[in-house]
């Protein structure tokens, strides 16, 4: 047996040894990283001696995880007035919906267990941290018993429905030890929810003899999580499926999954491009620079960016919807400071907005939720005048006024969970030509406007300290919930506030995280995304600052991660 704790306690205590493979481990050989060595089949012909020097990373592992440990429950949330959801999953609520956590188990309990087939899929958008979860997954499995075999699905939810896997060795992962991206299998956007989907997943998962699948996505994927996990159960599959929190955007979170990974890396990323920007504007002093920010419907991104790198304006699409803001209304606010600063001389500055903003703006949400109806009836979204004849007047005045190049972004399919793909429309060059329009109107006050989006290019960066800490972190959760029997629960570190060897390792049950929503026309259940709390301790910090930063040049340019020191 390898690097077990029956064998070898003392020396060697649970996931703190190095990753080993099946032929080293009886030797206690470490493997010395073979992409540092060979060519390698990562995708990369060379490797950056930043890369290899974050191959050679060794991430914290919270404490719990080094010493004999056992599941145990933790409280319950309140699941009164969720009757229609449970309804929705029977097999899953007939079991403990109780939050649980890993706590030190007596000298006589072991961790280990016999061994397990798991598979392991990325769902979706990419996310800084994610080999980092197939990492800690892999390692916890290996230690539980060295005969554990780890399957990744290839391209995400597809490989599962088609059976497309490979068997992750520790040679093979260890050459995406704190790497960016997805590489390692693919992601991808496919759902598993018609009963022929459903039914080649139990179908995969009996031909690999899978007793776990781990899906590591975001709300919708960890949703699908749920249902797939209720299926299993209900057709007597002994799969158990476990969700990892995964998504830049940072709305999949609830009072027990304190954040999804990939937030702190992509905010990184983006505020130091800001900060350069910054930095540019302050020497050109001729352009006002609209950088739209990725992150879907929340503006966590954007308000975290914000407090970041202090900004002339920064659009919190929650606060607009609160107050029923139209876009025009939008316009018009940025125009008043453009306006105010060129007469103080200062003919640049800086606006952040969200990429869901167009979703927030009242006139325009109800807009796109008309055009969600029209579409969800068949209509093609090529045909625009016949999408355009089905709406409002109100509706069809702020389309009309829309070129024919924003017409068609609206009308793009919507993604296979039925959102409105935020990422492809140009909302900063959409506001950049209606505050031109309305300076004009005003007797043409000087302002240049440069359109920016800072989207991918957030996702794939080699992972923070942190998300490279937090994700093998959850990827030893997944393992150990698997370990447990748990199944339509959801990976959750907790206590992130503290040192990682203190963090405290559970799980939540999906169903509690649910809400009902509109989707392609109907109600469905699927977690509740997160939006940014007008009442937060970020939004009031932010409020209490934001008038300064209009008049007042306070730029903050935090520079690239730091991956040394403090
Ligand atoms: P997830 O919700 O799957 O994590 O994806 C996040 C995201 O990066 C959004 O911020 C963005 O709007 C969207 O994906 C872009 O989607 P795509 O990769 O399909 O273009």
């Amino acid at each position: 047996m390898a690097d077990t704790l029956a064998n070898n306690a003392a020396a060697e205590p649970l996931l703190t040894a190095e990753i080993t493979d099946e032929r080293a481990a009886n030797k206690k050989m470490k493997i010395d990283h073979p992409a540092l060595e060979t060519s390698n089949t990562t995708g990369f012909g060379q490797l950056s001696e930043l890369q290899k020097d974050r191959l050679r990373h060794k991430v914290d592992i919270p404490d719990i995880l080094k010493v004999p440990h056992r599941l145990v429950d933790a409280g319950e949330r309140d699941m009164n007035n969720m009757g229609d959801i449970l309804a929705l999953f029977p097999s899953l609520s007939k079991g403990s919906l109780k939050l649980c956590h890993l706590s030190a188990a007596d000298g006589l309990e072991k961790t280990e267990g016999p061994p397990m087939n798991v598979g392991i899929v990325l769902s979706g958008g990419q996310a800084a941290g994610g080999h980092n979860v197939i990492i800690g997954l892999f390692r916890y499995l290996k230690y539980r018993h060295p005969g554990s075999t780890l399957y990744g699905f290839l391209n995400g939810p597809r490989g599962i429905i088609n059976n497309v896997t490979k068997v992750l060795t520790a040679d093979e992962i260890s050459k995406y030890a704190n790497l960016g991206g997805f590489h390692m299998l693919g992601s991808g956007r496919d759902k598993i929810e018609s009963p022929e989907h459903l039914k080649a997943a139990a179908d995969t998962c009996k031909a690999l003899d899978l007793g776990g699948l781990v899906v590591i996505g975001g709300d919708d994927s960890n949703t699908n999580a749920a249902v797939l996990a209720g299926y299993f159960l209900a057709s007597g599959s002994k799969t158990k499926v476990i969700g990892v929190p995964k998504t830049l955007d940072g709305d999949l979170k609830s009072p027990d999954v304190p954040i999804s990974f990939g937030f702190d890396t992509a905010c990184k990323v983006y505020s130091e491009v800001i900060g350069n920007i910054m930095v540019d504007a302050l020497s050109a002093k001729k352009y006002w620079h609209f950088i739209r920010l990725m992150g879907r419907a929340a503006s966590h991104v954007t308000l975290e960016c914000a407090l970041q790198t202090h900004p002339q304006i920064a659009l919190i699409s929650e606060e607009v919807a609160a107050k029923r803001v139209s876009l025009t209304d939008v316009a018009k606010q940025i125009a008043d400071c453009v306006a105010q600063r060129a007469e103080a001389g200062l003919n640049y500055g800086i606006v952040l907005l969200p990429e869901g903003l167009v979703e927030f703006v009242h006139d325009i949400a109800t807009m796109i939720a008309e055009i969600n109806d029209i579409l969800a009836k068949g209509v093609s979204p090529e045909d625009i005048g016949k999408v355009e004849s089905m709406m409002t007047d109100a509706s069809r005045a702020v389309f009309s006024s829309m070129s024919i190049g924003f017409q068609k972004q609206f009308l793009e399919d919507r993604d296979p969970h039925g959102n409105v793909q935020v990422a492809h429309i140009e909302c900063e060059k959409l506001l950049i030509g209606m505050v031109e329009h309305e300076l004009k109107t005003r007797g043409g006050v000087k302002f240049s406007g440069i359109a920016h989006y800072l989207g991918y290019e957030g996702r794939c960066s080699m992972p923070s300290n942190f998300d490279a800490t937090y994700c093998h972190a959850l990827g030893a959760a997944a393992a150990a919930l698997l370990g447990a029997g748990k199944t339509g629960v959801m990976a959750a570190i907790t206590d992130l506030e503290k040192p990682a060897t203190e963090w405290k390792v559970g799980g939540v049950p999906i169903v509690t995280m649910m809400n009902m929503e509109l989707r392609h026309g109907k109600q469905k259940a699927v977690i509740k995304k997160a939006l940014v709390d007008l009442d937060g301790e970020p939004m009031k910090a932010f409020e209490a600052i934001r008038e300064t930063w209009k008049m007042n040049d306070c730029y903050r340019s935090p520079g690239p991660i730091q991956f040394k020191g403090h």
